[in-house]
């Protein structure tokens, strides 16, 4: 546990996995600041920071980007948070970014979703985001109000350019050779827990008790839970 009342978690998991809609009910939840690697980057390329144009056929093609660029990126938006509390999601996603975070903060929690590579392949099909605010539908899980538009601003849905069958196989062989062993190494310092399961509201209520219980100030919030 940090100082004061300070909690710092990482959200892992193989990508369409539900880090993202976890995390935002983590962040509503427990108040943590929700910050994904993933978000940031697609916001560069909408922007078309020169970061952002740098890495879009990198991101397209379902590749990682460079270690120092995403460590860089990530750390940098760390800086001015240390009385906050976060959740990284998305980062980090290799041993060299795990290590380079360590230099920097030690991180309390780890939250793995252990979600079944077909499950996977069936939901990044048919996903659907708001760019500008990160927000994620599913035509089948969590359809939009209206078809084709974001609930909050109405503004129009799109399919991420690496949702495509190929390179979701792409990113889920990456994810086995590059992001697994990110799991051991946090294993071993002891802060993993991971949570399997193929659907998100089965997992989501294991993941609030384990918060509930490790989060300053909520350790009684929710009763038992
Ligand atoms: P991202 O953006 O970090 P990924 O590939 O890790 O991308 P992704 O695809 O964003 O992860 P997620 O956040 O784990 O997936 O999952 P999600 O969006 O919440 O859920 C997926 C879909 O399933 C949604 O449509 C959701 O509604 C639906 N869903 C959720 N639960 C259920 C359920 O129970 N049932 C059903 N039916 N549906 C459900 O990274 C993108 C790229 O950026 C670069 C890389 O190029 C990467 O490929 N990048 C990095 N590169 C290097 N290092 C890093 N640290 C990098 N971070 C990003
Ligand atoms: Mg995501």
């Amino acid at each position: 546990m940090g100082l004061q009342s300070v909690f710092r978690a990482v959200i892992m998991g193989a990508p369409g996995s539900g880090k993202g809609t976890v995390s935002s009910r983590i962040a509503q939840s427990f108040g943590l600041k929700h910050l994904s690697s993933g978000d940031m980057l697609r916001a560069n390329i909408e922007a078309k920071t020169d970061l952002g144009l740098l890495m879009k056929s990198c991101i397209d093609q379902g590749q990682l980007v460079p270690d120092d660029v995403i460590s860089r990126l990530i750390l940098s938006s760390l800086r001015g948070l240390e009385k906050t509390s976060w959740l990284l999601d998305g980062f980090p996603r290799t041993v060299a970014q795990a290590e380079a975070l360590d230099c920097v903060y030690d991180v309390d929690s780890v939250i793995n979703l252990d979600v079944p590579f077909q499950t996977i392949r069936e939901r990044l099909t048919s996903r659907w985001v708001h760019l500008p605010s990160g927000r994620v539908y599913n035509i089948d899980f969590n359809p939009p109000k209206k078809p084709g538009l974001d609930d909050v601003t109405g503004e129009p849905l799109v399919q991420r350019d690496d949702d495509s069958p190929e390179t979701v196989s792409r990113r889920l062989k990456d994810y086995e050779r590059q992001t697994q062993p990110v799991l051991e190494y946090y294993r071993s310092k002891g802060v993993l827990e991971t949570f399997s399961g193929t659907e998100t509201n089965k997992i989501w209520p294991h993941v609030h008790t384990f918060l509930s219980r490790k989060i300053p100030g909520h350790k009684q919030a929710m009763g038992k839970a």
